[in-house]
């Protein structure tokens, strides 16, 4: 496991991950590893993986789907410049040696800030209404108050059924 010696005093961060090709776990916790790595970001918390059917366009294969919960001392645009820097590593290697694998990273909250800018906006615009979000962020931040709700709250008015909780614990992505 990373050892992370950043300090735990930085902005709140929810990050969504997810995928559905290849083998999106191993994306997911490598791409988690990458980001703890760096000095100026350390992974406070992770949500189990959970399986999810596909939102959106539903011809697809089902997705697997986290939360975490990140402190970093990085701007909003710094941060996702590094997760979009890990996507692109992760897809570029695995296109390279074991064929396509595709991992998703979005940022969901970031402290209190508001951004509205094109490539970035925080709150994610359609995180509330998204089962495959609601469900890992409840699991570790059910009092987190988006849009003046709690993520509890907002989750007992949406549909979620047919997620499922895999026994993955929440240490999946450690090595
Ligand atoms: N991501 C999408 C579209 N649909 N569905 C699920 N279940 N999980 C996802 O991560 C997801 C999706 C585009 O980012
Ligand atoms: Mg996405
Ligand atoms: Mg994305």
């Amino acid at each position: 496991m990373t050892v992370n010696p950043t300090p735990d005093n930085g902005e709140r961060v929810y990050l969504s991950l997810g995928g559905n090709l290849g083998d999106p776990a191993s994306s997911m916790a490598a791409a988690l590893r990458m980001l703890d790595a760096d000095a100026q970001i350390a992974v406070i918390k992770v949500s189990s993986l959970y399986r999810t059917p596909p939102w959106g366009k539903l011809d697809q294969p089902d997705f697997l789907n986290a939360v975490a919960v990140l402190s970093t001392s990085l701007s909003p645009h710094d941060l996702l410049d590094k997760c979009l820097h890990a996507e692109r590593t992760l897809k570029r290697v695995r296109q390279e040696r074991w064929g396509p694998r595709l991992i998703d990273i979005d940022v969901l909250v970031f402290g209190d800030r508001v951004v509205n800018e094109r490539g970035l906006e925080v709150p994610h615009p359609r995180m509330l209404d998204r089962a495959f979000v609601l469900v890992p962020l409840n699991e570790v931040a059910p009092d987190l108050f988006v849009r003046g709700q709690a993520v509890s709250e907002r989750l007992a008015e949406i549909d979620h059924a047919g997620i499922e909780k895999l026994p993955s614990g929440r240490d999946w992505w450690k090595a």
